[in-house]
């Protein structure tokens, strides 16, 4: 039996754009965003796939993105559920920022740190700060407490048992499944998936809009493919390999001093 799952970072959003941290920020899908989006729907729906289930986080970058790459494909029907353990990792005191500006004061180093690495969150929101998530209407109800900041690590132990509770269950009873997330909750799920190092899920950076599609064995672990086109990943983007590789690249760079 091989599972497929498809994962698809939201488009790019009105803070991707101005290239500032967003965390749990709820900002809208940039105009290119829900270009990204359509553009994902419609090589989804190129190669066919059909989904019965959809998860997004609480964001409406993500559940935007969603909507239009399910009306693309002509399965807007499916049942959607949201969780905020798929939200994007929470960016703490960087929200709002520049990225650019953050390296001009802090220096690349720093900001790669807390950008990247596993462990070392970002500073932790300031309780009086206005962006402060604790008082939002839709993480009224959430099982712990509103993070004031999250490392990849924080993320992975939100993320990875969200997938073993809801996502597995799902997968075994035979329901296709699409998820539209987040560049850091997509990273600690892919972490899992393919047992990435803490070392090198410092490089993988995940692009806007394209979805990326897994197989997955009886085990529900990535069934093993001999040529790696996205290194460490086994999933394989759709589209056009150096456009998605030219993307990667532009993520990589959006805290780099050129
Ligand atoms: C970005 C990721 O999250 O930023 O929060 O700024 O996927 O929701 O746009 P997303 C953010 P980086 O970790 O790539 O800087």
């Amino acid at each position: 039996m091989v599972y497929t799952i498809v994962f698809m970072r939201h488009g790019e959003s009105e803070w991707n754009l101005s290239n500032r941290f967003t965390g749990w920020v709820d900002c809208k899908l940039s105009e290119k965003g829900v270009q990204e989006a359509i553009e994902g729907g419609k090589l989804i729906k190129e190669h066919g796939y059909e989904f019965d289930l959809c998860y997004t986080s609480l964001l409406k970058r993500a559940i935007t993105t969603a909507n239009y790459v399910l009306e693309v494909c002509d399965q807007l029907w499916i049942p959607q559920f949201r969780s905020w353990k798929l939200n994007e990792r929470m960016y703490g005191a960087l929200e709002g920022l520049n990225k650019r500006e953050c390296v001009e004061k802090h220096g690349e180093k720093q900001v790669m740190e807390w950008r990247r690495s596993y462990g070392t969150p970002p500073p932790a929101m300031a309780e009086d700060s206005e962006l402060n998530h604790a008082f939002e209407r839709k993480y009224a109800n959430i099982d712990g407490i509103v993070p004031m900041t999250e490392c990849l690590k924080d993320c992975v132990e939100r993320v990875v048992p969200f997938w073993n509770t809801e996502i597995v269950p799902a997968l075994k009873a035979n329901k296709r499944i699409f998820i539209a997330a987040h560049g850091n909750s997509l990273r600690a799920l892919v972490k899992h998936l393919d047992n990435i190092s803490e070392k090198d899920i410092v490089n993988l950076n995940i692009p806007t809009g394209i979805p990326l599609v897994y197989n997955l064995g009886e085990d529900l672990l990535p069934i093993p493919v001999e040529d790696k086109k996205y290194s460490p990943l086994t999933g394989t983007y759709l589209g056009n390999e150096n456009e998605i590789k030219a993307k990667i690249e532009g993520v990589a760079n959006q805290a780099s001093k050129k």
